[in-house]
């Protein structure tokens, strides 16, 4: 038998054992841990005989067990499980590439940096500093999202830095950041779940997105928890819910208006609590008892009844809990909505104790790390300020700056984007991102993306905004990168990385640290190792909001994972938030009174059907990577418009057939999945596919005037057949 390669060449070798790899799931927030191992036939050979049965056509097998972890418990999804499949894929880019006319040749790093620091000096130069910009993502590690943040303000001075997590979790950030004066995902550990007697999930798929996070509300049910989902359509989640409120898409705020009207009629609000934890309670009754929960339900499109049926469950039982999550986040009053479920948390007391609290169900893996170490338009490393003199000072001395060398504040993700066709940004890193498919009104931003003079993308696939670079960067995985990430919990967590890079590929810090050297910033940018990274990000964090000066690799690996904040070693980081003041200076949490908003866009003659956009359980994100597993691509190969019977009457459409989706925007071809689980008002389309199937070709580009979130989950439409031209 001839020694088997693996199909990258470098993880197996002719080696005779096999690879074994502790990992963590690339995917959601819950960032289940996992073991993962690699087989060669001659291996398995050698582990005598206990090996499944080998077709030896097929050079390499894998198998994935789900390993214990204070999040999942031991639990992995059908995305977990498969996940190995896109990283060890034949379609990885495993050397630099850059653009000749309309396709790529492969060149050298040593090309690709010198090409880089050749064009980005350039337009630099001829256009100002500002005329480059960086785009990041939720799925770097903190030590990477880091490094970015500190290469756009220290070797490339730039103020237009901004990432993917603005479309995920900044409603929900900014809601916390003003009502608690902290923002972290989930006030409580996860084990607070099941204390609970009734919860209000709204806006949130559990069941689809962090499916191992189910069993903690089943058990609350096993408990006799009450649960209400807030969701137009029925999902996974809704069906473990006692009360379903399906909710017309964008009337969250006026929605939960009418529950603390239904509270304050029935008399449930804890005054105690109140009184003594809360500030702007006067001015909040007083806008609330203008209010009635008929007209409110008129609006909501729910039922008065079951508004008050929500209201009086969730008032008169003794624990409580509410999630959010982007059904009601990606609007453009999405901050205002999160505030409105927050003030019916604090309203009835429900927070700071066990099976009370509030959780804003975060989205990517790092989704949390993410936004917390400096790779937002406003934001330094620990939650910091940009705008905030002392904050600069304080960064500016770590990186051994001056503090008038940071540049000032940029603009949102979008904003960046609009930017960039405008001419005014000229050239642009994209790493960690595929923004032509994940930003509303997209058709704008591939036009954006042709318009750069240079356009930089590092990703493990040719992604949809790959296809537009004039260089492409291969960068390694999850398997092969070793980095910290910080779980929906706020825990952070020590992902080891164990895998040979195939090919030629690159760990996202260590390009920038290249590149920081070709620029002449070398020196801001000496690390060997991830661990020097974080080492580096413990001193930049301490003493900011999110505060990781305690956390260190050792203690990651010995505790299994630390929550934030943790100002010193010796401190065993909270899981329970506010257990007797909020992070506000005065200890006080801030209500506010919120008006029932309408979305941007209403529906009319034109375009008379609302869409809403959301996820399904096989596919993650744009789909760049589970297009790529084969096990998770089989299982929803194309998109679709979920739309009720009713609708598909009123468009002459029938299940299964392809329908064009029009908006304002742009049109997509999806095929019709005709159901009586969505609002007869509202159709669905899953974000999951580009090119023609992109559902942000039709989605509105108007912003929440706040946290600049778009919002996604709500435009107005057409449905037609699609008519396929014949030509003789
Ligand atoms: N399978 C899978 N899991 C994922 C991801 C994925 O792509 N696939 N992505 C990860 C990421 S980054 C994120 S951000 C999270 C997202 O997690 P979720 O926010 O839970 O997912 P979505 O499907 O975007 O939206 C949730 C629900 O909001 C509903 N909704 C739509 N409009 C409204 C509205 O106006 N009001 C209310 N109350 N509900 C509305 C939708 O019908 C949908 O069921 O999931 C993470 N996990
Ligand atoms: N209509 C609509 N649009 C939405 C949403 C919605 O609900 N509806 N949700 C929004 C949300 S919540 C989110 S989070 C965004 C996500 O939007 P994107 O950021 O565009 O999503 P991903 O598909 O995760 O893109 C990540 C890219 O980075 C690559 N990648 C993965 N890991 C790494 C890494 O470690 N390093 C580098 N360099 N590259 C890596 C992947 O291969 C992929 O190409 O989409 C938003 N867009
Ligand atoms: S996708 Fe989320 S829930 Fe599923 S295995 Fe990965 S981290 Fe766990
Ligand atoms: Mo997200």
């Amino acid at each position: 038998m001839q020694p088997v390669k693996d199909r990258q060449g470098t993880a197996q070798g002719a080696s005779a054992s096999p690879f074994v790899m502790e990992t963590q799931c690339p995917f959601c927030s819950v960032q289940c841990k996992m073991r993962l191992t690699e087989f060669a036939p001659n291996a398995l050979l050698a582990a005598g005989g206990n090996a499944p049965v080998l077709d030896y056509d097929e050079p390499v097998q894998y198998a994935v067990e789900a390993k214990p972890n204070k999040a999942s418990e031991g639990r992995l999804c059908v995305k977990g499980m498969n996940a190995y499949q896109h990283a060890v894929s034949d379609d990885r880019i495993v050397y630099p590439m850059a653009r000749r006319g309309d396709t790529f040749e492969r060149i050298s790093w040593e090309e690709a940096n010198a090409m880089m620091a050749e064009r980005l000096q350039a337009i630099a130069a001829q256009h100002g500093r500002d005329a480059i910009g960086l785009y990041g993502g939720g799925s770097l590690t903190n030590e990477s999202a880091y490094l970015l943040g500190k290469f756009a303000r220290v070797a490339l001075r730039t103020r237009y830095i901004d990432y993917n997590g603005r479309f995920c979790m900044s409603a929900a950030a900014s809601a916390g950041n003003k009502t608690f004066g902290i923002d972290r995902g989930l006030t409580n550990p996860l084990s607070d779940i099941p204390l609970a007697k009734c919860i209000i999930l709204t806006g949130t798929n559990i069941a689809e997105c962090q499916p191992t996070l189910t069993p903690y509300f089943t058990k609350a049910k096993e408990n006799g928890a009450y649960i209400i989902v807030i969701d137009p359509r029925e999902t996974g989640t809704s069906k473990m819910a006692d009360l379903h409120l399906r909710v017309k898409p964008g009337m969250d705020a006026a929605l939960a208006n009418g529950m603390l009207r239904a509270l304050i009629e029935e008399g449930l609000v804890d005054e105690k609590f109140v009184r003594a934890r809360t500030k702007g309670y006067d001015a909040l009754r007083a806008h609330i008892e203008a209010q009635s929960v008929e007209a409110i339900a008129e609006l909501a499109g729910v039922p008065a009844e079951s508004i008050r049926k929500a209201a009086i469950a969730f008032g008169k039982a003794e624990t409580g809990m509410v999630f959010t999550a982007r059904g009601v986040e990606q609007q453009t009053d999405g901050f205002m909505a999160v505030r409105n479920f927050l003030n019916l948390t604090l309203l009835t007391g429900k927070i700071g104790k066990p099976g009370c609290g509030y959780g804003a169900v975060t989205g990517q893996g790092n989704g949390q790390g993410g936004r917390e170490h400096g790779q937002k338009a406003d934001q330094l490393p620990g939650y910091r300020l940009i705008e905030n003199e002392a904050h600069r000072a304080y960064i500016a001395g770590v990186w051994n700056i001056d503090p008038s060398e940071l540049p000032g504040k940029g603009v949102s993700a979008y904003e960046m984007m609009e930017k960039v066709h405008d001419r005014e940004i000229r050239a642009l890193i994209v790493m960690g991102s595929n923004p032509v498919v994940s930003n509303p009104n997209a058709n704008l931003v591939e036009e954006a993306m042709e318009r750069l003079e240079f356009l930089v993308v590092a990703d493990m696939f040719m992604s949809e905004t790959a296809r537009s670079a004039d260089l492409i960067l291969p960068v390694t995985s999850y398997l092969e990168n070793k980095g910290t990430l910080t779980n929906l919990e706020g825990r952070v967590l020590l992902r080891e990385g164990s895998r040979p890079a195939p090919g030629e590929a690159r760990h996202d810090w260590r390009i920038l640290c290249d590149l920081a050297e070709r620029l002449g910033r070398g020196q801001y940018f000496a690390y060997s190792d991830a661990e020097e990274i974080f080492e580096e990000l413990r001193i930049a964090s301490k003493g900011g909001v999110a505060d990781y000066y305690g956390i260190t690799y050792e203690r990651l690996r010995r505790e299994e994972g630390v929550y934030w904040p943790c100002p010193s070693l010796d401190h065993v980081g909270d899981g329970r938030l506010f257990e007797s003041t909020f992070a506000h200076s005065d200890g006080l949490a801030e209500l506010v009174p919120v008006e029932n908003h309408f979305p941007d866009e209403r529906t009319d003659e034109a375009y008379p059907i609302y869409l809403t956009t959301g996820r399904v359980l096989s596919h993650y994100l744009t789909g760049v990577q589970t297009r790529r597993s084969h096990t998770l691509a089989s299982r929803d190969f194309e998109s679709f418009v979920e739309l009720h019977p009713n609708a598909a009457k009123r468009f002459g459409v029938a299940d299964g057939q392809l329908v064009t989706l029009t908006s304002r925007r742009g049109e997509i071809v999806v095929r019709c999945r005709v159901t009586r689980s969505i609002r007869e008002d509202t159709v669905f389309v899953p974000m999951h596919w580009g090119d023609v199937q992109n559902v942000n070709k039709v989605t509105n580009q108007a912003l929440d005037p706040t946290c600049r979130m778009p919002g996604f989950k709500v435009c107005a439409v057409h449905v037609r057949p699609l008519v396929v031209e014949h030509y003789a």
